[in-house]
């Protein structure tokens, strides 16, 4: 696929945005606040947005026949061009849809895949949205709104591709996601590369992860004088960005800035962002930023820990130990802070109310993050050749030394406290060291 498709501006369109409610189900307060910012995020004009209770989900086209001819009639009012459904559609629900609607129709993991598009601004990012949309093609064979666009050349609306249309479409896809798989093997190996070589300069990883609009890349800016993208939009970050603080008592972390999490984060972004992710899944900690101030906290909380069981399930790799970071609390009324600030205290292990925008909090979690990344480190007794100068100074700078003395004619005796990640580190920089638990 070429790459500027994904560059292209948004197109000139007038959107409704609707928000099904099914059978009743339990929605979190400002859904359909969401459901805006999202259709927001692309750029178009706003109509009207509405949550509407579906009662029995129609297979064909999941609105009842009487709530459509209402929503058409408005659509026709309003000159919408766009339809935003904040649910997942199935292929034929959408095909029905458009067909009976005679404009475009678009759903959740559409316009969320169709908002990395637009941020997608490293060649690995567009690599990881566009793997991600082709597998949701793949999985649906209908075209995205990107291709319809295309497609369509702009014009209102086109039948769906015949058979045969579809077989080769099929054929190009796997073709397609074929390629995209090999470029982002390359990925993986390369940022695993980058990894093993931070591993060996020595700095453990604290990985900031929550949910989109938390604050993340806020606090990131803050704990390291940086100047990443932070803005009131959702995924206003894609690419992780790694940089050095030096905590407390000296020792370097890493830390890294990551792609916020959503409810209902389509499988098919969780599956082309592997790379991405595992970055995270691979930390020696993760710093759950949540906005506190927002109606739904729990809800997103709850959401970001099923999108972490479920990368644990597509990495296999164990979830990292987590600090949680209640964020946003200038944003608190003064009764609401204290109430929080017991609870937070009691939580295990505490979780730390912070203000990335004001600073409120920050020099705490810095003093935070050390003890919970060296959480399970215990006293090692160590030996090095004397005059390696080198290995002497990892320990110092990576470890906590609590005694040395000189073992023999050549060989130094140290007292360390370590974790298992420090021990396997510290192994890899010489043949020479010996390390035993005391
Ligand atoms: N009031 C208040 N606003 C904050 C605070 N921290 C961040 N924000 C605002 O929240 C919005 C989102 O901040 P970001 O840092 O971009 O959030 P993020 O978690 O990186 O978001 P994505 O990268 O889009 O997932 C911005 O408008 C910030 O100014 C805070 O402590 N207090
Ligand atoms: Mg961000």
């Amino acid at each position: 696929m070429p790459r500027d498709l994904i560059d292209r501006r948004p197109p000139e369109d007038i959107a409704a945005v609707v928000l099904p409610v099914i059978a009743g189900a339990e929605v979190a307060r400002s859904r359909l606040e969401e459901s805006q910012g999202l259709a927001e995020a692309l750029g178009v004009k706003l109509a009207f947005t509405e949550q509407l209770n579906v009662r029995e989900p129609h297979p064909a086209r999941l609105f009842g026949s009487g709530q459509l001819d209402a929503l058409a009639e408005r659509f026709k009012a309003d000159g919408v061009t766009l339809f935003v459904v904040d649910a997942s559609l199935t292929p034929v629900q959408q095909r029905n849809l458009e067909l009976e609607l005679k404009l475009k129709v678009v759903d959740r993991t559409g316009l969320i895949l169709e908002i990395f598009g637009l941020r997608a601004r490293t060649a690995e990012g567009r690599l990881q949205v566009e793997m991600a949309r082709s597998l949701y093609e793949r999985s649906r064979l209908v075209r995205t709104w990107t291709h319809l666009e295309r497609q369509r050349g702009g014009f209102g609306f086109l039948g769906g591709p015949g058979e045969s249309q579809l077989e080769t479409d099929r054929r190009l896809l796997d073709k397609r996601i074929a390629g995209f798989r090999r470029e982002l093997d390359d990925v993986r190996r390369t940022r695993r590369l980058q990894r093993e070589g931070r591993a060996r300069r020595g700095a453990p990883v604290a990985a900031i992860v929550g949910y989109t609009n938390a604050g993340k890349s806020t606090l990131f800016n803050r704990l390291t004088s940086s100047d990443v993208l932070a803005a009131d939009m959702p995924f206003a970050t894609l690419d992780p960005t790694a940089r050095e603080i030096v905590a407390a008592s000296g020792r370097r972390i890493a830390l890294v800035d990551t792609v916020g999490f959503i409810t209902d984060l389509p499988t098919t972004l969780v599956a082309a962002f592997r790379a991405t992710l595992e970055e995270a899944m691979e930390a020696d900690l993760l710093v759950h930023v949540r906005d506190i101030a927002h109606p739904d906290t729990e809800y997103q909380a709850n959401d970001v820990y099923t999108i972490l069981e479920q990368l644990e399930k597509e990495t296999g790799l164990d979830q990292p130990p987590l600090i949680e970071v209640w964020n946003k609390a200038d944003a608190l009324d003064d009764t609401t802070r204290s109430v929080l600030a017991t609870r937070a205290a009691g939580q295990s292990p505490p979780a730390l109310m912070v203000s990335a925008l004001v600073g409120q909090g920050v020099d705490e979690l810095l003093f935070a993050i050390e003890p919970a990344l060296f959480r399970n480190r215990r006293p090692r007794r160590v030996t090095i050749p004397a005059v390696d100068g080198r290995l002497h100074a990892w320990l110092h700078q990576n470890c906590e030394v609590t005694s040395e003395m000189l073992e023999g004619e050549d060989r130094v005796a140290l007292e360390v406290f370590m974790t298992d990640e420090d021990v396997a580190r510290f192994r890899a920089t010489s043949p020479e060291v010996e390390v035993r638990e005391t």
